[in-house]
């Protein structure tokens, strides 16, 4: 219902709606009309109210929910289906539940704030309510499941494309999941699986991206190494510039759904060709565990699968496939 009101607002923008018009349209009283004002209001939507002339939606501040993610979103399969919450424990749980139901491929689930938001390795991504974005797709890749890796590495060069579009800087991409600005963690991607011996059942890919965040909003344990698009944007034109997150939820899948498309076309190559151009990782001195030993070495190139080929300094070539990869300089390692 409150989409409706909402619907009917942007049809007419700048111009007042009769709440008689409104009730007519909705088939309401024009109390509960009243009442729908007063929660988009809650929500943030900024709207002018004239006994004479109705209502008005004078501003949209950033808001981010199901109604501004669908209006505009120029896909065809990615974000079809939204789910919206305002707090959750993890966008990624969530979506295993819904995609091990059946749900279409494509399904996005999105949340302001997460409270057990998950990182690799059991490690934790935290996130500040209204700032933030934390997203997790559903996808079904005609891949195989030693190919999964590639999911990874396509959403960082969606995600780099989509910031790319958004405030005109060209992030890194640090192997295999970090997108960085300024050396420092703007963006974090866990990909999670189900699948049989040669089939993948899903790929929830979950996406954490920094957006509004002043510096002093994120805890100090990670105020070092981390920035948000507002940062990064603020340091580089001076004054607060405030992002719209639907805005940017929308790029992403439509960046994504060019990977996907790629990736299921059997143009995986194209995706890792994009991915070595964005790398931060290629060519810089990396620091690496390897079957639990350390190793110091140049990070060469990435292979078919996703692994990244590592020349360490006793002379032998390593691929990592997962873990833990410190590049000299970036998130780490001096
Ligand atoms: C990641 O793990 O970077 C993957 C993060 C994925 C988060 C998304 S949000 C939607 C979906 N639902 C979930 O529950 N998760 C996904 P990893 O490479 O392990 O990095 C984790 C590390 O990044 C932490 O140990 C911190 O050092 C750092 N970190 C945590 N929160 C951060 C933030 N908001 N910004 C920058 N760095 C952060």
């Amino acid at each position: 219902m409150k989409e409706k009101v909402l619907e009917a607002f942007k049809q007419n923008e700048g111009d007042f709606v009769s709440g008689e018009s409104l009730s007519r349209l909705l088939d309401v009283s024009r109390t509960a009309i009243w009442k729908y004002i007063r929660e988009l209001r809650n929500e943030g939507y900024e709207i002018d109210a004239s006994s004479k002339k109705g209502y008005k939606l004078v501003n949209t501040p950033d808001i981010l929910n199901s109604f501004e993610i669908g209006r505009g979103l120029n896909t065809k399969v990615l974000g079809r289906r939204v789910e919206y919450f305002n707090t959750i424990d993890s966008t990624n749980n969530y979506a295993k539940v819904i995609a091990a139901e059946g749900c279409e491929d494509g399904t996005i689930i999105v949340a302001d704030c997460q409270t057990a938001g998950k990182g690799r390795l059991g490690r934790k991504w935290s996130s500040i309510p209204k700032t933030g974005i934390c997203m997790s797709v559903v996808l079904k890749p005609e891949i195989g499941p030693e190919d999964v890796q590639i999911i990874t590495l396509g959403a960082a060069v969606a995600v780099s494309k989509a910031i790319k579009a958004i405030i005109d800087i060209e992030p890194g991409i640090k192997w295999p999941n970090d997108i960085v600005l300024n050396g420092k963690k703007v963006c974090g991607i866990l990909t999670e699986m189900n699948c049989e011996m040669e089939r993948v059942n899903f790929v929830v890919l979950g996406i954490g991206l920094n957006v509004n965040q002043d510096l002093e909003d994120f805890p100090e344990e990670i105020r070092e190494k981390a920035t948000s698009l507002r940062v990064y944007s603020d340091n580089a034109a001076s004054h607060t510039i405030n992002l719209r997150r639907s805005e940017i939820v929308q790029r992403m899948l439509f960046e994504l759904e060019e990977v996907y498309g790629k990736i299921n076309s059997g143009r995986a190559g194209d995706v890792l060709t994009e991915w070595k151009a964005m790398s931060v990782t290629i060519g810089r001195e990396v620091a690496i565990t390897f079957k639990g030993n350390d190793y110091t070495g140049i990070a060469k190139d990435i292979t078919q699968d996703g692994r990244l080929v590592v020349s360490c300094s006793d002379g032998v070539e390593r691929e990592v496939l997962s873990g833990e990869v410190s590049v000299r300089g970036i998130l780490g390692y001096v």
